[in-house]
């Protein structure tokens, strides 16, 4: 009987297996199964990671044909419910900017400019279908640029902060390495003194 159980939960771990193993896979996989918006600059490649005034476009497929979408660019959020996440529950940077689907289920004339100077910050992309499903709630008619950098679909960082760092670390490097030698010029002072 033992043998039986451990035979059985044998053959149950080698058959799910594959699958455990293969599907470590991040939540937003799931909606760009049906189709997905992505950050994107000038020429449609795709950018995660946005430079303070650099502008920021959005790109999309496997979209509904011929739909109509308002596109927002919303504060980094990270509980994005199905039905229930609300357009009052998000601190929208950018929007409503309406983009329009072609038969092929892409956005027309994309890449589209959602944001002409980005500011630094998490941010998520959200794409309300006009069409289909309810206006104003994130549900399964609509697509959502998130978990990229994180928990959100791009970030901004400031340049000033990338030259800020490096700098404030080498001055705290030279202030440390001038305390040592003062504390060692003044051991060997004592020193001689003795
Ligand atoms: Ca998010
Ligand atoms: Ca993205």
């Amino acid at each position: 009987m033992k043998k039986a159980l451990a035979l059985t939960a044998t053959l149950l771990i080698l058959a799910l297996a594959p699958y455990v193993l293969s599907n470590p896979r991040k939540p937003s996989t799931i909606v760009f199964a049906l189709g997905g918006i992505e950050s994107c600059d000038s020429t449609g490649t795709t950018v995660n990671e946005f430079n303070v005034g650099d502008p920021v476009y959005v790109k999309g497929s496997g979209l509904e044909p011929g739909g109509t979408y308002y596109i927002y660019i919303v504060r980094d959020y990270s509980d994005w419910i199905t039905s229930e996440t609300h357009i009052s529950d998000l601190y929208i940077v950018e929007g409503p900017i309406t983009v329009d689907v072609n038969a092929g289920g892409y956005i027309e004339n994309q890449p589209v400019l959602i944001w002409e100077s980005a500011s630094p910050g998490y941010y998520d992309v959200w794409a309300d279908s006009q069409t289909d499903g309810e206006i104003d709630f994130y549900d399964e008619c609509d697509t959502i640029d998130n978990l990229d950098v994180g928990n959100a679909g791009f970030f901004v960082v400031s340049e000033m902060l990338i030259i800020a760092i490096p700098v404030l670390f080498a001055y705290l490097l030279i202030i440390v390495s001038l305390k040592r030698r003062n504390i060692f010029h003044k051991q060997e002072t004592r020193q001689d003194q003795k």
